[in-house]
């Protein structure tokens, strides 16, 4: 048995066997996962997590987002809990390991104080964030938005998928409305492990991502307004295609990206038009620019950019042109004394690390606006996420949950 506080870690064969069970909730059709936020199969996927819970005796809170919040208690009760956790909502072509390696690895950490019989000071909350990926329900990181009070929960009820329905009716047909009110919850710190979804860890050969900063990001939703026309009898001089007003958006944010390099990175992964005939010009062409960096002059610049170039490109085809801005955060920087602990809980495991500034948003990002927080991150093949062949080795995902594992202890305060 390790020494409390020394050397301590995870049963890394009951992590990887957790993992593989949940993957098989929400299956996708490439072996990665479709589970996304109010499904059912989201549904399913926390009730099998809470199954986990309550076998490692944690007791569970849900507030009014249904974010669920499963406590093993401290010695202190009057001690604010350390907070661990991630999401277990996937992309729609999700992998197996986004978010939910962080809220597995956050239940192992439970299970294996629970068999080193440690206790600590701090209670330890292993935390399942709602609609982190912001995939069916923008923007992402709603739950934890609404939590770090960035969101109201009318706001949050009101969110539209693409079908019409909203988020409020979908969580409450899928059952997990909780009575808590969001934001009431008070944190000593949060911690979230995450794949870094980057190819940078697996270059530089690096087990543990020291998570220093995370860039910001902007979602610009562009509404364009043409004429639905028949794409063989209108001859081109008399058409208004709001499709070619977007093929040519996209450029520009191409070119405002690249002229933003280093840092800075912009495109297009959702794109509706409308009818969505193939030979019907579009009415009407809906998409999101997801645009982010690290620098916030860069940030801004490249928000403002698009915004004048995007109506002049319009203009110039007699397209309407709309934006509303559907999700947003400033570059974040973490807690020092939470990413000092993180690598020094490297060191002494003996894990290859390097100091990382997040490329994807996570809920830590706005865990940090009310409390001490910061990440832990472990390599991923070729940087790839967000696609269902998103993958990672047995030994990554152990090293990281190793040192997620010490830093939460370290901080919650082992009790002799
Ligand atoms: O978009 C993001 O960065 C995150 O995966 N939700
Ligand atoms: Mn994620
Ligand atoms: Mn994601």
């Amino acid at each position: 048995m390790a020494a409390p506080g020394e050397n301590l870690r995870i049963n890394s064969d009951r992590l990887w066997d957790t993992l593989m069970e949940m993957a098989k909730i929400g299956p996708g059709i490439a072996g990665g996962n479709n589970r996304q936020t109010l499904t059912d199969s989201d549904k399913e996927g926390r009730a099998l997590f809470k199954s986990w819970c309550d076998e490692a005796g944690l007791s569970m809170g849900v507030d009014q987002m249904g974010t669920m919040f499963m406590t093993r208690a401290g010695t202190d009760p009057d001690a604010l809990p350390v907070y661990v956790g991630s999401h277990l909502d996937t992309q729609p072509t999700g992998g197996k390991y986004d978010g939910v390696l962080g809220v597995l690895s956050a239940l192992e950490v439970a299970r294996s104080l629970n068999d080193l019989g440690i206790k600590t000071k701090h209670p330890i909350v292993v935390t399942n964030w709602t609609n982190e990926e912001g995939a069916r329900f923008a923007p992402a990181m709603l739950a934890s938005g609404v939590f770090a009070g960035v969101h109201t929960l009318d706001y949050a009820y009101a969110r539209k998928d693409m079908e019409g329905a909203t988020f409020g009716d979908e969580l409450k047909r899928i059952g997990w409305v909780g009575d808590e009110k969001v934001g009431a919850r008070k944190m000593h710190a949060y911690f979230e492990y995450h794949i870094e979804q980057g190819p940078i860890l697996e270059a530089q050969n690096k087990q543990i991502g020291v998570v220093t900063h995370c860039q910001g990001l902007w979602w610009l939703e562009f509404t364009l307004t043409g004429k639905e026309a028949h794409t063989g009898s209108t001859p081109m001089n008399m058409r208004v295609n709001a499709g070619l007003a977007m093929a040519r958006i996209l450029e520009m944010v191409q070119a405002v990206a690249m002229e933003n390099q280093p840092g800075a990175v912009g495109g297009v992964g959702q794109v509706k038009f409308t009818p969505n005939s193939r030979n019907v010009l579009p009415g009407t062409v809906i998409f999101t620019v997801d645009i982010r960096s690290p620098d916030q002059a860069k940030l801004d610049g490249m928000r403002a950019r698009i915004e004048k170039e995007a109506p002049k490109i319009c203009e110039a085809l007699g397209v309407k042109c709309s934006v509303e801005a559907v999700g947003h955060f400033d570059p974040i920087t973490f807690d020092p004394t939470l990413v000092g602990r993180v690598r020094t809980a490297a060191e002494k495991l003996g894990y290859s690390h390097m100091d990382i500034i997040s490329g994807a948003g996570h809920d830590a990002c706005w865990a940090a606006k009310v409390a001490p927080a910061t990440m832990v991150m472990c390599p991923c093949v070729g940087g790839l996420s967000h696609n269902e062949a998103e993958e990672i080795s047995k030994e990554w995902a152990a090293a990281g949950a190793d040192v997620l594992f010490h830093a939460v202890v370290e901080t919650a305060g082992i009790v002799e």
